[in-house]
């Protein structure tokens, strides 16, 4: 089991309202900010969504740059850019999305019902984009939605070789619906399929969050957490912040006698190199 916890934040996502959520950082001064407030909190990994100026889902090449940048100048965290977008997305953006040049990526290895729409991954682009970060030395995170997105990474491994970095670490994206299930049982089941030596986090969308963080600290595993996944802290109780999720997770893994991973370390267990 690894001594310490690597907590990710996805602090945005492509989904939640701003009107609704106004804590929903989409600004790049409110994603500064949150970055680190999250950062001193215990986060090692941002997982960024951007959204553009009347806060819709964009991934507009200029604004992810600049988003790296401000990012990589005020905090230490690895910044993964999404490459899943927002299920209206085409392929091509989601691809582009690597030249904005962040030190790891996400790469969902299928395709998974999402709320009314479809979240598409087909094999084609999957084998496009995991090239892509070979060829430009970008690390990826395999997402993990189901369990034959776990058959996909094996076969992606086996056809194209070990990732940038040499670290296979995957993200199980448990309690969307038509996906995994988010509890015990399920997460002993993925974990148990994953490809030798490789390395995994869990993240437990709506109300599986705090199920899903418990049994994977006892399982060995990492945590994502943040406001892309969870908007209610409690039952009732909406989240303030991401930096609330963050010290959350960051509590229990000190309790599981796993602390949060620094920044540093963070870079050494995923193959990153230190920040440009
Ligand atoms: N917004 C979802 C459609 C990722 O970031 O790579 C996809 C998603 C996964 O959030
Ligand atoms: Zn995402």
């Amino acid at each position: 089991m690894t001594a310490a916890t690597l907590i990710t934040v996805a602090p945005t996502g492509a989904e939640a309202d701003k009107s609704r959520t106004p804590a929903l950082p989409v600004t790049l001064d409110e994603l500064v900010a949150t970055a680190i407030a999250c950062q001193a909190a215990g986060a090692a990994v941002i997982h960024v969504h951007i959204r553009d100026d009347k806060a819709r889902p964009t991934l507009d090449l200029p604004r992810l740059k600049d988003t790296v940048a401000a990012l990589r100048a005020r905090t230490s965290l690895i910044v993964q850019l999404s490459t899943g977008g927002a299920v209206t997305d085409p392929f091509e953006d989601r691809l582009n999305v690597l030249e904005a040049s962040p030190d790891a990526c996400s790469l969902t290895c299928g395709k998974v019902n999402f709320g009314d729409d479809v979240f598409m991954n087909p094999w084609g682009f999957i084998t496009d984009l995991y090239q892509a970060t070979q060829e430009k030395g970008i690390a990826p995170e395999f997402e993990l939605f189901d369990l034959g997105h776990i058959s996909t990474l094996h076969r992606l491994l086996a056809t194209y070789g070990p990732p940038h970095g040499g670290r296979i670490h995957c993200d199980l994206v448990m309690g969307v619906p038509g996906g995994f299930d988010g509890d015990l049982r399920t997460i002993a089941t993925a974990v148990q399929s994953l490809p030798d030596g490789a390395t995994w986090s869990a993240t437990g969308i709506g109300r599986t969050s705090v199920p899903v963080l418990l049994a994977a600290l006892s399982a060995g595993g990492h945590l994502r957490v943040g406001m892309e996944d969870t908007l209610t802290f409690a039952k009732g109780r909406p989240v303030r912040d991401n930096a609330e999720l963050v010290t959350r997770a960051a509590s229990a893994a000190t309790l599981a006698q796993r602390p949060p991973m620094t920044t540093a370390a963070a870079r050494a267990f995923l193959g990153i190199d230190s920040a440009a």
